[in-house]
């Protein structure tokens, strides 16, 4: 059994200070020091393919991450790991912990999930090592999961079994502030604009310094036709992880953050609505382009008529959530996003469909990561 302070120090000395993910009783030592610990980071987040979103956002932002999650999550977090972290080379460090291990005697529930986890892993090609369970263990496991991530540019885990860690106390931390954002509606009526439309008047009114991360499908395919520019980050799968890539992106940089979702996108991980909230990121702006549809996939219909999304976002906790209509309209209140702390919702109705001559990034993934990075280093 090994002490959650010795093994955070030994982590720290290698530049792993931001944690996030979901807990497991198996955690909650680590958690609840890296909660209590001022030098580390912990983003608690609603479900652990967030938590390897907000991740990949950190990492871009020039952190050195890592997720920590029970093994039930870890079907939670296959999408992003398969088609985020593995086409862009984005590296986490991640513990999942081995409820279910054979042998142990644990619910019926971890079973399976117990008897699968290093397959999984192996299946998706996360190269893992026993969590360390001993004290002399710790700095060669550290060292030996920094070889293999510097290596492979991937993500590498460490199965935690039981009793790994000694039991410490969580020290209390302040819940966050009821929510007091407003929804304003400055919707006009008229037709819905096309997305790209939306998406000249975004960038018309966004400086240099502001960054772009764009939702799978049609979305980023638009934007890298309109602009291909370093500040753009198009997510290529991992559907609803822009919001979370924007957060771990915005809570490490100054300069402002903006995530284009769609509304398929966003219904997929709602929860990260909360999490932002949570958080509050002043230099994020959240904006939703809702055509009501899956217009990607050939336009199936979602349910977002049914869904107020600026309502949404300031329960959950936004500064401000703005209803709009029209592409002129959108731009302003991206300009003045920008110059109010947020986090900022921008709530805009867009009709289906899309560019008749639309680009997809000849820019391979991992080349849109590294120059993104370096943008935002700069
Ligand atoms: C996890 C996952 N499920 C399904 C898909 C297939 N898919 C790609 S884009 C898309 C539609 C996205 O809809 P929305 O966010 O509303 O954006 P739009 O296509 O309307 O611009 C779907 C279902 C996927 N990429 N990932």
């Amino acid at each position: 059994m090994i002490r959650a302070d010795d093994y955070l120090a030994a982590a720290s000395a290698r530049g792993f200070d931001y944690y996030t993910g979901v807990p497991c009783s198996f955690l909650t030592p680590m958690i609840n020091r890296v909660i209590g610990d001022p030098a580390t980071r912990y983003v608690g987040a609603a479900s652990e393919g967030e938590a390897v979103a907000i991740a990949a956002g950190a990492w871009l932002a020039g952190r050195r991450t890592t997720v920590m999650c029970q093994n039930s999550g870890l079907g939670n977090a296959v999408n992003p790991l398969t088609s985020l972290n593995h086409p862009f080379r984005i590296p986490t460090l991640m513990i999942v912990t081995w409820r279910g291990e054979p042998g142990l005697g644990d619910e019926p529930q971890h079973e399976l999930m117990g008897e699968v986890t290093g397959s999984l892993l192996d299946t998706i090609r996360v190269p893992r090592a026993a969590f360390p369970a001993e004290g002399e263990a710790i700095a060669g496991a550290l060292d030996a999961a920094c070889a293999e991530m510097a290596a492979g540019g991937l993500p590498y885990a460490f199965v935690m079994a039981k009793g790994s860690v000694e039991d410490t106390g969580l020290d209390a931390t302040p819940p966050p502030a009821a929510p007091t954002g407003a929804a304003r509606d400055l919707r006009h009526g008229g037709p819905p604009p096309a997305r790209y439309a939306v998406l000249e008047q975004l960038l018309a009114n966004a400086g240099d310094e502001v960054a772009f991360i764009a939702t799978t499908g049609k979305c980023g395919r638009e934007l890298f036709t309109l602009a291909d520019r370093a500040q753009h980050l198009y997510q290529v799968g991992s559907m609803g992880c822009a919001l979370g890539m924007g957060l771990g992106v915005a809570g490490n940089v100054r300069r402002p953050v903006v995530v284009l979702d769609g509304d398929g996108a966003m219904l997929m991980k709602l929860g990260t609505l909360a999490t932002v909230g949570a958080e509050a990121p002043e230099n994020l702006i959240h904006v939703v382009l809702d055509n009501g549809v899956h217009d990607s996939t050939g336009g199936q219909p979602t349910v977002s008529p049914g869904v107020d999304f600026a309502a949404a976002a300031v329960a959950c906790g936004y500064r401000t959530a703005t209803r709009l209509d029209d592409a002129g309209a959108a731009g302003t209140a991206l300009a003045a996003a920008l110059a109010a702390p947020g986090p900022h919702m921008l709530h805009v109705r867009v009709a289906p469909g899309s560019l008749a001559t639309l680009g997809r990034p000849t820019v391979k993934p991992p080349e849109v990561a590294r120059r993104f990075k370096d943008f935002l280093a700069g």
